[in-house]
């Protein structure tokens, strides 16, 4: 590099603060870069100093590593740390267990139902000295509770408002990983899987490790390393040695291993005739392997399945029960502590009923069926993960049984991995919605964290977006979004601009101005996306197969898996009727919602042509017509990427040139993508609605034959294989 060059990149980055080398994104948000003002510097100091992590345990350990990381990456030198109380200590870290100032009377009364992961951030006083502390019950809640301490120090913040207690509100919070035994990752838009079978269990990359800290300071507490379209071969026995090595690269981090279970696993593996649940030698079975497993992996999590659903097995093929099926799988890992996820996300085409209609209609009769240690994981809404759906008619038609969200953060329906969507107003639609079962005010986040039954078993899962590329998630962005789900399963009361702000400090900088844009290009993308993708209520209208780019057109084969099955687009208009006309899908939600979404005057215009078809020139409430509304809404959606590249660009020099470049690049093919969106779709709906584009949009432009020929032979990655 030129001496000038230099000297130009020394001078930016003096006068701005900020380090505009390129980063590679590698580190997530646990960046712990150098702090420049010297007022937090000597606050940060002041607290890293000394610091005394005591506890003889793994967990301990991977505590003052990441102390010293902090130290190292804030401050320039790693923080002093020890094992032994010393009257010179800055922070104390640990347990009353092993930690004698944290061993007093009103220490343990803080620490009184925070459970094993919570944890208390304050003073304690010890021989007439105050001495700041993270104490927790258990080494993990200690860990959790550093990571607080070290994200506040990372924002530039201060610790206010002494003491700060957490608990989390959900105990089970998962990560579900689609990555096949081939390190093809179903849905996946990072690269491979980083699970490296071949090289387990003796290699452990390093990535495991940092994949666990990455969790942990976010609260994940497990993940289900493999596909639910299942591989029975990861429960052999040279695969059992495989994740067993995985789970010990975790376990310090308090981050358990969970798989998923192939139904047919012990016909498939060990020749049995059945995999019936009710046959006592298949019961046996599942038993022996539930024993071998623990044998390996003492606290592994359990396990995760696909039954019955998109050509997986499953008890039916047995003429059984969902609730049989899961039942023997609980029975099995119940004397390890296991538990069973198993998925509501069933529906056939043999059926003759509303796609929406079939799960709830095939388990909502066996609430109360299911054993204690039984999650039923279900999708958000009762489709497939589209960009905006209602929640879930089981959310609160299941009141016996413990029911765990599943969201997905891949961004399988929202672009893939060329998209900037920010999740989180998502996940916290989903979460925040009143199912008014069995009242007002039961929202789904209620039901599922068992506050509202007075339950304490609780779970959710999010489908990962994580891959080999070496940023993790592919999208700069997208790292926000495991990030926003890891903080909404420990706290759903959090909300999304919270989230955005600290991911943004995080990740880019404190800057009040910078952390102002880059929040609101975040806050509009999520609705951005509706827009241009699905507005009012549409959906499941993607291109077939590989779900990448509109294909409003599709109409061959399985008629659920089409796209002319849900927008049913015909000259007298557009839309699904779920109304007690039509599929009456609307009758599985609390007869307030019903009510009120069954007349096209009050259901939100969010979910119009969810619920209703409704003829081209319908009066919307904005007093345009249905086709004028809808055009204008595809159009705001390519404005808005507009708006989030123009507010993009202005934060060049503010942030590092790598990360910059990368999401202007992505921005530009998102605009060109969401025009693309646009333009297919109301090209294609003009072929029935027979009415011109409004004067103020711009022009959808192209030829509807091109676009139904689809871009590329070679979409991007995320197919399905097993
Ligand atoms: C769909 C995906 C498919 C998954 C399925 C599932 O297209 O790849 O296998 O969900 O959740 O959205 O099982």
């Amino acid at each position: 590099m030129k001496a000038l060059q230099i000297l130009t990149i020394c001078l930016v980055t003096t006068l701005t603060g900020t380090n505009l080398r390129g980063e590679n994104g590698y580190r997530l948000w646990l960046r712990y870069a150098p702090v420049t003002d010297p007022q937090h510097k000597e606050y940060v100091s002041g607290i890293l100093e000394h610091v005394v992590i005591s506890g003889a345990n793994p967990t301990a350990e991977v505590i003052a590593e990441e102390i010293r990381k902090a130290g190292l990456g804030m401050l320039g030198s790693p923080a002093v740390c020890s094992g032994d109380f010393s009257d010179r200590a800055s922070l104390l870290i640990g347990t009353p267990k092993d930690c004698a100032p944290l061993a007093t009377e009103i220490m343990k009364k803080q620490l009184e139902g925070l459970g094993g992961e919570g944890f208390y951030i304050g003073h304690v006083s010890h021989r007439g000295t105050e001495y700041l502390a993270v104490a927790a019950n258990e080494p993990v809640g200690a860990l959790y509770g550093t990571f607080h301490l070290l994200r506040v120090l990372q924002e530039g913040s201060v610790l206010a408002d002494l003491p700060v207690k957490e608990v989390p509100r959900i105990r089970y919070r998962l990560l579900n990983h689609w990555d096949n035994l081939d390190r093809t990752v179903e849905r996946g838009y990072a690269g491979f899987s980083i699970w490296d079978w071949h090289k387990l269990p003796v290699y452990i990359d390093p990535r495991y490790v940092d994949y666990a800290r990455a969790n942990a300071s976010i609260g994940i507490n497990g993940t289900v390393i493999t596909n639910v379209n299942a591989n029975a071969y990861v429960l052999s026995s040279q695969y059992i040695e495989k994740v067993a090595a995985l789970a010990g690269a975790f376990r310090p981090y308090g981050l358990k291993v969970y798989l998923t279970a192939r139904f047919s696993a012990p016909v498939e593996l060990d020749g049995l005739p059945t995999a019936d649940p009710l046959v006592p030698e298949v019961r046996k079975w599942w038993a022996d392997k539930a024993n071998e497993i623990y044998t390996a992996i003492p606290d592994f999590g359990g396990f995760l399945v696909k039954a019955n659903s998109e050509g997986q097995p499953g008890p039916q093929n047995y003429d059984r029960t969902h609730a049989d099926g899961a039942n023997m799988l609980a029975e099995a890992v119940a004397p390890h502590g296991g538990i069973v996820m198993w998925r509501a996300f069933v529906y056939s085409a043999d059926i003759d009923v509303d796609r929406h209609k079939q799960a709830y209609d095939e388990f909502v009769p066996y609430d109360g069926e299911f054993r204690d240690n039984v999650f039923v994981q279900v999708k958000n809404g009762a489709i497939d993960f589209q960009p905006r759906e209602p929640f879930h008619p089981m959310f609160g038609a299941m009141p016996e049984t413990a029911l765990a969200p599943e969201f997905q953060i891949t961004q399988e329906y929202l672009g893939q991995g060329t998209h900037l969507v920010y999740l989180a107003p998502l996940f916290k639609e989903c979460l925040d919605a009143d199912t008014y079962r069995p009242g007002k005010g039961a929202t789904v986040a209620r039901i599922i964290d068992g506050s509202l039954y007075g339950r304490d078993r609780s779970a959710m899962a999010g489908v990962a977006n994580i891959g080999t590329d070496i940023n993790w998630t592919g999208h700069p962005f997208g790292q926000s979004n495991w990030y926003s789900y890891g903080r909404l399963a420990w706290d759903h009361q959090l909300s999304s601009e919270q989230i955005a702000e600290e991911w943004i400090r995080l990740t880019f900088g404190a800057d009040p101005s910078l952390v102002e844009t880059i929040s609101e290009i975040m806050l509009s993308s999520r609705e951005a996306a509706v827009n241009y993708m699905t507005p009012l209520g549409l959906h499941h209208i993607m291109a077939e197969g590989h779900h990448y780019g509109p294909g409003p057109w599709v109409s061959r084969g399985r008629p659920d898996w089409t796209s002319v099955y849900y927008h049913r687009a015909d000259s007298a208009g557009i839309g699904f009727d779920r109304t007690a006309s039509g599929s009456d899908a609307l009758g599985q939600y609390a007869p307030e919602i019903e009510k009120a979404y069954s007349d096209p005057e009050t259901c939100p215009d969010e979910y119009l042509l969810w619920f209703h078809h409704l003829p081209w020139d319908y009066t919307m409430k904005s007093g345009n017509t249905l086709w004028e509304e809808l055009c204008l809404r595809y159009d705001r959606g390519v404005k808005m990427v507009s708006r989030m590249m123009d507010r993009w660009i202005t934060v060049e020099n503010r942030v590092d040139r790598e990360r910059y470049g990368q999401t202007l690049m992505l921005l530009k093919i998102q605009e060109e993508e969401a025009r693309w969106w646009r333009n297919a779709c109301l090209l294609y709906f003009q072929q029935f609605s027979q009415m011109p584009f409004p004067e103020e949009m711009e022009q959808p432009e192209g030829d509807l034959q091109e676009y139904m020929k689809g871009r590329s032979p070679y979409p991007p990655s995320g197919r399905r294989r097993r």
